[in-house]
């Protein structure tokens, strides 16, 4: 055959996919557009409780249910993945005192404006392909099973940790969707799932968030309680975080399909060396416009400065390193209540006679209860040396 007859001879979906892969995404698959095959678990999963503080979760069930309500006209869905695999695992990785642990999606820019571009750009060319195409792009922007529609294009199977596991790239890639009206030829379902009789990532969860084999409880899990509980830290959680200011990548790390996958190669994903080692005690005295311009365009974003905070005096609390005092006592004048309230725990867990005197000597000027409650709380612990 010719290479102009074989380009003749290629269907549409090829096509598509062709176009995909040039575009730098790493899997490409299609889905129909049809009620998510484990519709009935998300239901049960919001029944017990597990979306914690995510409301959104619940309000937007309904909207979950087809993805007709994310884009009426659609009968096909295009799933993309897109590898952020990092060279080394962040768990594994020696950190100085001051650094804090960063999860490796979190360690370059962010990851939904990256793939909704690149979607944009397939959805633009299939304009041109099928003139009159119509599609949205979707990246966590709206309420769709992202990995039911992923697992029923063939991109991989729900692993045990939850996470969808490609056999070639792991679980180390990110997901997106667009739903277009054009009807393609779906891909045949991932059936089989490879984890076979292996517990490692439910064995390795220092909180034990995985409450069941592909069932996560987030309200335990240091990913939701670290980007999106707000206000303060569940007191039983605190020593249980590390050194996790940003998510967490155990259950990855641990995972054997990602142990020979390849590095990522995108180089809008490259990791910043100032995220890949984030200077814990610097974050204290940023001002707001130094913050908001340190993080925009990343993830770190989303956990808001008060949170991103609140996690830094956590893992120096759970380090106990008396050099984090002149961070943790600007952090106990911040001008957030959760942000005081945080160092007050932190200043207690050090013990030391000079964390103690500063939370003395900061209490008469504490009109916060719930700050003056940690404080004194703090100021108990049968540690103390007097
Ligand atoms: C809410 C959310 C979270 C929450 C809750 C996570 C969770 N497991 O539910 C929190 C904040 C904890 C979180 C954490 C992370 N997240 Co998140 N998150 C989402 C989001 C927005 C919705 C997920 C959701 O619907 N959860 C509800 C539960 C019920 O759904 P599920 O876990 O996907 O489970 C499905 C199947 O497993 C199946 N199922 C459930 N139970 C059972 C039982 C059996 C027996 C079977 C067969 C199937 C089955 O049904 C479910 C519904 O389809 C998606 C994006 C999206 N719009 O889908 C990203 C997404 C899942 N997250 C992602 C990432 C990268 C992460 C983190 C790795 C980030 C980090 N390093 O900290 C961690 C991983 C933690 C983990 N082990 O899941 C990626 C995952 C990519 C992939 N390869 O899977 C997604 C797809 C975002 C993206 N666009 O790339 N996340
Ligand atoms: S992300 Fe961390 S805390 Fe959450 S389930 Fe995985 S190992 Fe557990
Ligand atoms: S660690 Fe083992 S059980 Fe967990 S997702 Fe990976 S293969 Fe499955």
């Amino acid at each position: 055959m010719t290479n102009a007859s074989a380009a003749s001879s290629q269907t549409l979906e090829d096509k598509i996919k062709a176009q995909a892969r040039s575009l730098g995404f790493d899997l490409v698959g299609i889905a129909p557009a049809a009620e998510p095959a484990s519709w009935h678990y998300y239901q049960d999963w919001l029944a017990q409780g597990y979306a914690g503080q995510m409301h959104y979760m619940h309000h937007q069930a309904p909207a979950r249910s087809h993805p007709r309500h994310v884009f009426p006209q659609v009968r096909s869905i295009i799933l993309v993945g897109l590898n952020y695999k990092p060279k080394h695992f962040v768990s594994q990785q020696p950190l100085p005192a001051h650094v804090g642990r960063v999860s490796a999606y979190a360690q370059c820019r962010d990851y939904h404006r990256v793939l909704r571009n690149k979607l944009k750009q397939l959805l633009r060319w299939l304009q041109q392909e099928v003139p009159g195409c119509q599609g949205r792009a979707v990246v966590d922007s709206a309420p769709l099973l992202e990995r039911d529609f992923a697992r029923r294009a063939g991109l991989g199977w729900f692993g045990k940790n939850t996470m969808l596991i490609n056999k070639r790239l792991g679980s180390f890639f990110f997901l997106g969707a667009l739903l277009v009206d054009a009807p393609l030829k779906p891909d045949s379902p991932s059936e089989t799932n490879h984890c076979g009789s292996c517990t490692a990532c439910l064995d390795a969860c220092p909180t034990q968030a995985l409450v069941a084999p592909y069932t996560l409880d987030a309200r335990r899990c240091i990913s939701y309680l670290t980007i999106e509980l707000r206000g303060p830290m569940p007191p039983e959680m605190r020593s249980q975080l590390g050194d996790w200011i940003f998510g967490c990548d155990i259950c990855q790390d641990v995972c054997p399909w990602n142990r020979k996958s390849p590095v990522g190669q995108c180089p809008e994903l490259r990791p910043r060396p100032d995220l890949e080692q984030l200077d814990l005690y610097q974050l204290f005295f940023l001002s707001e416009e130094e913050f908001t311009r340190k993080f925009t365009g990343t993830p770190l974003m989303r956990a808001r400065r008060d949170g991103l905070l609140r996690n830094a005096a956590m893992v120096l609390g759970n380090r106990k390193d008396p050099s984090a005092m002149p961070a943790l006592r600007q952090g106990l004048n911040d001008p957030s209540p959760i942000v005081r309230q945080a160092a007050a725990w932190a200043l207690g867990q050090i013990a030391t006679a000079e964390a103690f005197a500063a939370l003395r000597t900061h209490l008469p000027r504490e009109h916060h209860p719930d700050v003056r409650a940690a404080i004194q709380d703090a100021l108990r612990n049968p540690n103390r040396p007097d």
